[in-house]
């Protein structure tokens, strides 16, 4: 059921008109689903406007709203969690059909989610997921932050083996977490430590959080380079808007980024893919924004009454210097 899901999800995010245009709500129905004679209200809490995922993850949640006719609530809670409980109780108040949110950290979210489902408005977990029990919303759809990180560093260990550089060597790896508590920050770690733990000459000398932005990202690996520099040979960045701020940082010490220092990161957006054509990014991770479609198609399927799996993860590839140029044309963000 799970790998049907997965195969569903990837027709949505490739843009598949079947399965995009499938719900009841779309045009020609004027998002209207049986038993309602008006549009459906689906109130969303985006966490922020921090990178070029971010951006991509926004417009496609607003194209797919357009073309299932859905009335949507936006709100940007400019990545403070305050914001999102605020948008999350107007929501409430204003009585909108469903909810739908991106939750910039993963915890402190049991009471508001609590007065959702006493007001009986269903929940959709965007993009990232909370802790606590999965009864508190009613659908998530975003990566499996985990696996990315797994891929990340699986890519580098043989990267590395590859060029020569593997297994023997020390390696002085320095990392740019993503936002503190947010689980795509969280699980990324988790994933990539835990490959790393079997390769005992990979020793992590520095990591700290550059909340997912270019311009933290440089700043960050400045301070990296001023007490590491020259002893620095990999940097995992969370995202590519901060491993892309890392690169100029990195160009302006006088190191040459993608050489002497191996970069892999994670999103994929098409700024990545022109840091992989120039030869300063290694690798990207794909975690696909384009989650719009997903989520009308669900929020149409719980109005109607339909059950919907719990979760659902989009497929995620990886890309580096290998593929990049290949695959850079057909890119969707
Ligand atoms: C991942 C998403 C992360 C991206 C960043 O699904 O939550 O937040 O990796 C974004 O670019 O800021």
């Amino acid at each position: 059921m799970k790998k049907l899901w997965a195969v569903l999800l990837v027709l949505a995010l490739t843009g598949s008109a079947a399965f995009a245009k499938g719900g009841a709500a779309g045009k020609s129905s004027g998002g209207v689903t049986k038993g309602m004679d008006r549009k459906i209200v689906l109130g969303y809490s985006q966490s922020g406007a921090e990178s070029e995922w971010r951006t991509a993850c926004t417009n496609s949640v607003k194209a797919a709203a357009e073309e299932y006719n859905i009335e949507l609530v936006f709100t940007d809670a400019q990545q403070k969690q305050e914001n999102q409980l605020k948008a999350i109780r107007s929501f409430i108040t204003r009585k909108v059909d469903i909810i739908a949110f991106t939750p910039v950290v993963s915890s402190g979210w049991e009471a508001v989610l609590q007065e959702c489902k006493d007001a009986k408005i269903p929940v959709i977990c965007v993009d990232r997921t909370i802790d606590g029990p999965d009864t508190l919303f009613t659908a998530f759809i975003g990566s499996d932050f985990k696996k990315e990180g797994v891929m990340s560093a699986d890519w580098l260990v043989a990267y590395m083996e590859k060029i020569g550089r593997g297994s023997k060597d020390p390696l002085n790896v320095v990392e740019l977490q993503g936002t503190v508590g947010a689980a795509a920050a969280t699980d990324r770690q988790i994933g990539f430590m835990e490959v790393l733990a079997k390769y005992p000459n990979y020793k992590v000398i520095k990591t700290q959080t550059g909340n997912f932005t270019r311009a933290e990202g440089k700043q960050v690996m400045e301070a990296f380079l001023k007490s590491d520099g020259d002893q620095i040979d990999v940097l995992f960045a969370h995202n590519d808007d901060m491993a892309i701020g890392a690169i100029q940082a990195i160009e302006e010490y006088g190191r040459k980024p993608g050489e002497d220092i191996i970069i892999v990161s994670i999103d994929a957006v098409k700024g990545a893919f022109e840091a992989m054509m120039a030869g300063t990014l290694n690798a990207s991770i794909e975690c696909n924004p384009l989650l719009g479609p997903p989520v009308m198609e669900t929020a149409v399927k719980i109005l109607k009454g339909e059950s919907v799996p719990k979760k659902v993860y989009s497929v995620d590839n990886t890309f580096d210097q290998s593929n990049a140029a290949a695959a850079f044309p057909t890119r969707k963000y």
